[in-house]
């Protein structure tokens, strides 16, 4: 499966976002990392629907939305996405977390899962056949610039046996969280797909946007 490169916006100049915006369209980035945030599922706040529906109407880069959002189920009718765009809701955010999947699908929409690190890769066995990706986090959500967790290989080698066990070797695996040059390769190994680049590996104070995704690609081959 193709490797792909998803850029977490709340990384970029948030003042300065439309020159951004065209330097990932420059760079050929897959999607947009669009971090939602409650302030009580994680203890912080970030991008909200306005914006996202916003950045929706301004690129042709398909969104990748994860919501850190405790019951995420009420706001998806918030956003105004398509087909190609992603929205992923985290295992542990709401008891019936079976039916937000559904909605996410009825709206038309891909329907992604994220785990966080303490979670078994075993919870989410039976809801494997309604998602189109797994997001196992690779850092505890909420903040950007934290270090990967020691367990992060081992999970996404377990994550990727469990799919292709079930017989989904389409569905990806995205890595999100201190994701850069050094553990990258390591990621890519053991079956991640699509890489969340954010103050690792793409917005860096002495390398280009561009140049950094490139430096990315070539370096995973
Ligand atoms: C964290 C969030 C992530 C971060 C990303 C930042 O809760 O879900 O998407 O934006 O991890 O990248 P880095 O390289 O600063 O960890
Ligand atoms: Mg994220």
């Amino acid at each position: 499966m193709k490797k792909l490169l998803s850029a977490s916006l709340m990384c970029a100049d948030l003042t300065d976002l439309k020159p951004a915006i065209a330097q990932l369209e420059d760079a050929k980035i897959d999607y947009l990392h669009m971090d939602v945030m409650d302030g009580a599922f994680v203890p912080n706040i970030t991008l909200g629907f306005d914006l996202i529906n916003a950045v929706k109407k301004s690129t042709s880069i398909p969104l990748d939305v994860h919501m850190m959002v405790n019951e995420p189920g009420r706001f998806i009718d918030r956003m105004e996405l398509s087909a190609d765009d992603i929205i992923c809701v985290h295992y542990e955010s709401d008891v019936h977390i079976h039916r937000t999947l559904e909605m996410i699908k009825n709206k038309g929409c891909r329907v992604g899962l994220a785990i966080n690190p303490q979670t078994p890769v075993e919870s989410i066995k039976y809801l494997t056949e309604y998602i189109d990706m797994l997001l196992v986090m690779t850092v505890s959500p909420g903040f950007a610039g934290q270090k990967m967790f020691l367990g992060a290989k081992k999970k996404v080698q377990d994550a990727r046996k469990l799919l292709d066990e079930a017989g989904l070797r389409n569905v990806p695996i995205e890595v999100d969280g201190n994701i850069n040059l050094e553990n990258g390769k390591s990621m890519c190994e053991s079956g991640a797909e699509i890489f969340v680049l954010g103050t690792s590996a793409l917005f860096l104070k002495d390398k280009a946007i561009k140049a950094a995704a490139e430096d990315f690609k070539n370096f995973l081959g």
